[in-house]
C-alpha cells in the first residue's frame, strides 16, 4: 500500500482530455489539492490521439466548447462552423494554458493500477513510471472513445508495406501521394477520411464490412463577422444548448436525426411521396420518417429508399448496392460527411464489398480477400474503439473486498449508478461512465453536467466530514433497469446492430446499450434532485 515516498493528494485526475481539465479546473476552485495523470506528451485526450486526415467533429464548435468560463468563450476564435481535430487540440491548449492547468499534470504518466484502502480510505494509484499517487477521491476522465479496437485480422503484423491507426496517427505529415491505400472501417472515422485520402492517394482501396448511412452536410468558415455575432449572443446559445436533449440546439449529427423523427410516418405515406422524399432530400429525405426509429419495418423501408438514394450519387450500380447498408438505421451514431458517395465515382476508388468477398488475411503485399489479392503500400485501420468501458478495464481497479472492476465489467456487464460511480469502487467518480448520456450526446455539455456533480458531490462530503461515497447495488441496478427501459422500444436494441453503443463491436464484449437516452436536462434533473435528497442511491460514511 502507500509507502513514505508515495505523494499524497485530496483528488487524483486521470486524463487530460475535455473532461480531466474541466475537473482539474473545478476541483482546484473547490481548494482541493489535485493532481492529474496523463499518459501522452501533452493535453487533448481523444483529440490529441485521433489527428487522421478530415478529423473533425460532428457538431458545432460554438457549442463543442467548454461553457463554464465566459472569458475562455470570448477569447477563442473558431474558424469553421464544425471544427477540425487540429482546431479542437489547439482550443484545449488554449484553455490549459489560460487556466494555468499544466503545472498540475503529470505527462507521460499511465495509471496501470488503482486499489481502495478500506482503512486510510483512500486510493492508491500506481503508474508505469513506477510513481505511486494517494488520494482519497480519484476522478477517472481517460475517455470514453480513447482505446482503439485492435483489428481482429490474421496476419496484421505480416505487412511490409506501412501500417496506420486513424487514432495513433504520427504527428509528422503522412504523404500518401501516389500510394496504393486500403483502408478498414466505415464509421464515422473512416467516411471522414476516405474523402481526404482519395484525393491524394495513386490508388484507394476500401474494404466495408457494414456500410454506414450518412448524411451529407456543408461544413463551412465562418463568414466575417459571424462569430462575433454569435458570442454576442452565447449567453442565449449556452441556454438552449443546456435546455436541448442532446446537449446541442444547433445542426449536429444528432439534431438531423431529431428533425427526421417530427415527420410523418413512412408506413402511410404513398409511393409517390416517398419518391418526393428521394427527390427532394436525397439521403436525408430517404430517412425522414416519424416511424423509423421505433417501427423496424418502417426502418427497412427506410433503407431501401435510402438506397435509392445512393444510387442517384453513386454511378456504378454494384458500387451503389453495396453501400447500402442492412442494418437498422439511428442504432449507430448517426454520421455527417462530406462528399463520401461521389468519393466512389473516383477512377481511383474501389469498393471491396466484404459481405460478398470476406478478408481473409492481411498479407506481406496487402490485403487477401476470398476472391484474391489487394496489393497495397499502406493499410489504414479505422476500426474504431472499445468504447465506455475499455480505458478503465485496462486498468487494474481493485475495489472494496479485492472486487475487480474489469472482472465486473467483463462478466456482469458495464453497470454504473447514474452513469458516475460503481457499486463496490467507493470515491472512485468516473466521467462518462455507461449509463450516462454522453454516447448520445454532445459530449462536452455532458461532460461539463458531470464534472460539476462530481465537485459538489466532494465539496458536501468534505464539508459534512463523510470519508467516503459508495453507490448502493439496488441504486445501480434500478438505474440500469431504467436506462435499458428508455431504450426497449426502439432500434438501438435491435439484435442486428453491432455498435460500439452496445458493445457488439468488440467480440465477447457483454452486450448492453451503454447511454442514458431520456436527455441531458432529464438527466440533469434527477442529478440534482439526488444531491438534494443527500445523495439518494449512495452511501455516504
Ligand atoms: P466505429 O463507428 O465503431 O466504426 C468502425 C468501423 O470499422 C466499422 O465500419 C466496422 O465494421 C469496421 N471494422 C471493425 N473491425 C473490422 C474488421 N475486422 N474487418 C472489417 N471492418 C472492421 O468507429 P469509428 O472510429 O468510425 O467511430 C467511433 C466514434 O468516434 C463515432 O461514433 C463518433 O462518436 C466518433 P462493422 O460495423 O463492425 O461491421
Amino acid at each position: 500500500m502507500a509507502t513514505s515516498d508515495t505523494t499524497r493528494y485530496d483528488a487524483i485526475v486521470i486524463g487530460a482530455g475535455f473532461s480531466g481539465l474541466y475537473a482539474l479546473h473545478r476541483l482546484r476552485e473547490l481548494g482541493l489539492r489535485t493532481i492529474v495523470l496523463e499518459k501522452a506528451e501533452n493535453v487533448g485526450g481523444t483529440w490529441l490521439f485521433n489527428r487522421y486526415p478530415g478529423a473533425r467533429c460532428d457538431i458545432e464548435s460554438i457549442e463543442y466548447s467548454y461553457s463554464f468560463s465566459e472569458e475562455i468563450q470570448q477569447e477563442w476564435v473558431w474558424t469553421e462552423t464544425m471544427p477540425r481535430q487540429p482546431e479542437i487540440e489547439a482550443y484545449l491548449n488554449f484553455v490549459a494554458d489560460r487556466l494555468d492547468l499544466r503545472r498540475d499534470i503529470r505527462f507521460h504518466t499511465e495509471v496501470t493500477a488503482m486499489t481502495f484502502d478500506d482503512v486510510a480510505a483512500e486510493w492508491v494509484v500506481r503508474t508505469d513510471t513506477a510513481d505511486t499517487v494517494v488520494a482519497p477521491f480519484v476522478v477517472a476522465a481517460a475517455g470514453i472513445l480513447s482505446v482503439p479496437k485492435e483489428p481482429d485480422i490474421a496476419g496484421v503484423e505480416s505487412f511490409a508495406g506501412r501500417s496506420l491507426h486513424t487514432s495513433r496517427w504520427p504527428k509528422e505529415d503522412v504523404d500518401l501521394t501516389g500510394r496504393r491505400v486500403g483502408v478498414i472501417g466505415t464509421g464515422s472515422t473512416g467516411v471522414q477520411l476516405i474523402p481526404v485520402v482519395a484525393r491524394q492517394a495513386g490508388q484507394l482501396t476500401v474494404f466495408q464490412r457494414s456500410p454506414a448511412y450518412t448524411l451529407p452536410w456543408e461544413v463551412r468558415p465562418f463568414d466575417d463577422g459571424e462569430l462575433d455575432e454569435l458570442k454576442a449572443n452565447y449567453s442565449e446559445i449556452r441556454a438552449a444548448q443546456r435546455a436541448h436533449a442532446v446537449g446541442a440546439a444547433r445542426l449536429s449529427a444528432f439534431s438531423v436525426m431529431l428533425e427526421m423523427m417530427t415527420k410523418p410516418p413512412l408506413k402511410s405515406a404513398s409511393r409517390e411521396e416517398q419518391q418526393r422524399a428521394v427527390e427532394e432530400g436525397g439521403v436525408i429525405g430517404a430517412l425522414s420518417w416519424g416511424d423509423v426509429f421505433f417501427d423496424i419495418e418502417a426502418n427497412q423501408m427506410a433503407a431501401k429508399l435510402y438506397g435509392e438514394a445512393v444510387a442517384r450519387i453513386v454511378e456504378d450500380p454494384e458500387t451503389a448496392a453495396a453501400l447500402t447498408p442492412t442494418h437498422p438505421f439511428g442504432c449507430k451514431r448517426p454520421i455527417i460527411d462530406q462528399g463520401y458517395y461521389e468519393t466512389f465515382n473516383r477512377d481511383n476508388v474501389t469498393l471491396v464489398d466484404l459481405r460478398k468477398d470476406p478478408i481473409v488475411e492481411v498479407s506481406p503485399v496487402g490485403i487477401r480477400t476470398e476472391r484474391g489479392e489487394h496489393e497495397l503500400d499502406v493499410i489504414i485501420y479505422a476500426t474504431g474503439f472499445d468504447a465506455m468501458t475499455g480505458a478503465m478495464t485496462r486498468i487494474a481497479v481493485t475495489g472494496r473486498d479485492g472486487m475487480s472492476l474489469a472482472d465486473y465489467w467483463t462478466t456482469e456487464g458495464p453497470y454504473a449508478y447514474l452513469g458516475i460511480a460503481v457499486a463496490g469502487f467507493p470515491n472512485l467518480f468516473i466521467v462518462q461512465a455507461p449509463g450516462s448520456p454522453a454516447p448520445a450526446s454532445n459530449f462536452v455539455t455532458a461532460l461539463e453536467q458531470h464534472v460539476e456533480w462530481i465537485g459538489d458531490c466532494i465539496a458536501h462530503l468534505r464539508a459534512n466530514g463523510y470519508r467516503t461515497i459508495e453507490a448502493l447495488p439496488d441504486a445501480q441496478r434500478e438505474w440500469t433497469e431504467h436506462t435499458t427501459a428508455l431504450v426497449e422500444p426502439t432500434v438501438l436494441v435491435h439484435p442486428t446492430c453491432n455498435s460500439w453503443y452496445n458493445g457488439g463491436n468488440v467480440p465477447g464484449k457483454k452486450r448492453m446499450y451503454m447511454g442514458y437516452t431520456a436527455g441531458i436536462p432529464e438527466y440533469r434533473r434527477r442529478c440534482e434532485e439526488i444531491a438534494a435528497a443527500g445523495y439518494t442511491g449512495f452511501k455516504l460514511a
